[in-house]
């Protein structure tokens, strides 16, 4: 008997590295799956495994009521869909291609029933636990097909605005960069002593799990528009922060990334907030100092 023949169809438009990742996930939870791709040859595998390769976009999109698109941005999104938006009728079309929170919103109007999504994880996690996806626009939709979805890894709703989800990424990607960043610049100013990245990454990934205990306290201090500095003021940040500008000018490394971080620091403190938490920076991002 087969047990997963219950499943809902699925098709995955899109077989770049990601695609493959998801529609592999889907065949591996029992799910007919549909593929197409603009170059054939990316099914092989997958059609190996049991997926039918659609001979055009349209086919794909009528073999199943949840397609999934993950290309390599909206202006190939808009290229391969908007030739069959009449095919998208009555169908859950669920976008997990990166792009901007107004690219998200002008895609939700395409199909009736639209999920816009953010993948946060590489292919190779896709369908384990630590991935983890956002979606926002349909909450019918999302209710409709989240088992579906959860298959591909941890499912989160943010709500009704298509937006929100491709928001949320690009906040998210922001937490991503700047932490490798801060990384690397320690890798290349360590390095200039001898310091093997390896030998650092240990005592980066405790710091850095220090660090996330920070946020919770600032998120509330955000929210309450209440710097009050529990732990160190920005001005003793400021002192330090020029230590990390002056050891890397004397080691040959770049110092672009700490004196941006000391330019930002001074801009909050000369708008007040020298005695406050280091969450007071946060009113530098949002343009007020
Ligand atoms: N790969 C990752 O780790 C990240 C994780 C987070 C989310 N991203 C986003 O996923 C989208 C796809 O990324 P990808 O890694 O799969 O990208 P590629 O391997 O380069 O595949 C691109 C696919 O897009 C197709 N394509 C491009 N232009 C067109 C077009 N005009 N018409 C139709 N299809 C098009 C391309 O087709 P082909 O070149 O194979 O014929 C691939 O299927 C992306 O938004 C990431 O930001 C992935």
């Amino acid at each position: 008997t087969n047990t997963t023949s219950h499943r809902e169809p699925v098709t995955v438009l899109g077989l770049g590295l990601m695609g493959r990742a998801l529609a592999a996930a889907f065949l591996e939870a029992g799910h007919p799956t549909t593929v197409w791709n603009r170059t054939p040859d990316k099914a092989t595998d997958l059609v190996a495994g049991g997926a039918v390769l659609a001979p055009s976009a349209a086919d794909a999109i009528r073999a199943a009521s949840l397609v999934v698109v993950c290309l390599s941005d909206t202006a190939a999104v808009r290229d391969a869909l908007a030739p069959h938006r009449a095919d998208l009728a009555g169908r859950t079309l669920v976008n997990l291609t990166s792009g901007t929170s107004d690219e998200a919103r002008e895609l939700a109007t395409w199909s009736d029933d639209h999920l816009d999504g953010a993948i946060m994880a590489i292919p190779e996690s896709i369908g384990r636990p630590e991935a983890f996806l956002l979606f926002s626009g349909s909450r019918a939709a999302f209710d409709r097909h989240r088992d579906s979805l959860g298959r591909l890894g941890n499912a989160t709703f943010f709500g009704e605005d298509p937006g929100l989800a491709s928001l949320y990424d690009v906040a998210l990607l922001g937490v991503m960069w700047g932490t490798l960043n801060a990384f690397l610049h320690g890798a290349a100013l360590l390095g200039a002593a001898k310091v093997d990245a390896t030998a650092f990454a240990p005592f980066a990934n405790q710091w850095i799990g220090s660090v996330t205990g920070f946020v919770d306290a600032y998120a509330a201090q955000i929210d309450r528009g209440d710097y009050q500095a529990e732990d160190a003021a920005l001005e003793t940040h400021l002192a330090t922060m020029k230590y990390l500008v002056r050891e890397s000018a004397a080691a040959g490394v770049d110092t672009d990334w700490p004196a941006r971080l000391q330019a930002l620091t001074e801009r909050a403190i000369d708008a007040g907030h020298a005695g406050a938490s280091y969450a007071s920076l946060v009113e530098v991002f949002r343009g007020r100092a």
